[in-house]
């Protein structure tokens, strides 16, 4: 969805060559979107960096590896804004799995495997490095915000507690990650590389402060290249699976993977 398109000549005052150019431009385009996500996945899948995959598959990797690392260093980052430009007041919308009071003895339930899952808490959270991101926030139902969040990268936290990868096998990651409210009223499924993506927050900031409940305290999702819906609040429990974990709005008609 693009918010913003270039200005454009109309075609008519085009020469041919210039619509040749543009032509080609959005064949190039599309070839890149088409391939550069396996790259991505690819590299994340493999990357040595990560849960310590054997050297060996560096090699290999090269190409795959500079094609990711270009698409997460800039063509696939989300704008982003001045921090005066984040709304004083932001929007609400949505209260699926907050209808009920936040446990007093919240915790965030991680299942890394069946006889051992986490329990952590908003310290344990906070020990990673914060980050903020002040962008557009969009929600499917037609409205956008410039919004300022903070807290810690999906990615962070899953390399720190070596989640998301396969029993036994650490250099594999299951593709997708599931998400849902303590009463599992509210539930997303998010595909692993968009899980891993630099911009994707455990955020528990908003402007600042920490966020309300009804903007999904203690701790919410903030995925930035997905629409609002896949941004769940109040997360109580994180899993992984290789199957698409069930997800609110999908089973309501809307898209699954609701991408920008
Ligand atoms: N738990 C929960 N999370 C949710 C929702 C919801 O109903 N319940 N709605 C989603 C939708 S549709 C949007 S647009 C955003 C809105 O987040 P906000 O209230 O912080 O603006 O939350 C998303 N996350
Ligand atoms: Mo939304």
């Amino acid at each position: 969805m693009n918010t913003n398109p270039e200005p454009k000549l109309p075609e008519s005052d085009l020469p041919e060559s210039a619509v040749r150019r543009q032509t080609l431009k959005a064949f190039g385009l599309f070839a890149l979107a088409a391939t550069v996500p396996i790259g991505v996945y690819l590299w994340i899948k493999n990357s040595p960096n990560l849960y310590g995959a054997k050297k060996p598959l560096r090699r290999v990797l090269d190409a795959n590896e500079t094609i990711a690392r270009t698409y997460f260093s800039n063509a696939n980052l989300v704008k982003t804004y001045p921090l005066d430009r984040a709304a004083k007041q932001p929007r609400q919308n949505g209260y699926d799995g907050l209808r009920t009071p936040l446990p007093a003895d919240w915790k965030l339930h991680v299942d890394r495997d069946e006889q051992n899952p986490l329990y952590l808490t908003m310290d344990d959270i906070r020990t990673l490095p914060k980050h903020e991101l002040v962008y557009d926030f969009k929600c499917v139902e037609g409205w956008s915000q410039i919004q300022h969040w903070g807290g810690a990268r999906l990615a962070d936290f899953l390399e720190r507690y070596k989640l998301g990868t396969k029993p036994g096998n650490a250099s594999e990651l299951f593709e997708y990650v599931g998400l849902e409210t303590p009463d599992k009223g509210y539930y997303v499924g998010i595909d692993m590389a968009s899980a891993l993506h630099s911009q994707t927050l455990l955020a528990y900031e908003l402007n600042g402060q920490p966020i309300s409940n009804a903007h999904g305290a203690p701790v919410r999702l903030i995925i930035p290249h997905k629409y609002g819906v896949k941004n769940l609040k109040r997360i109580g429990r994180i899993f992984f699976s290789d199957t698409r974990p069930r997800d609110f709005w999908a089973e309501r008609g809307y898209d699954y993977y609701l991408g920008l």
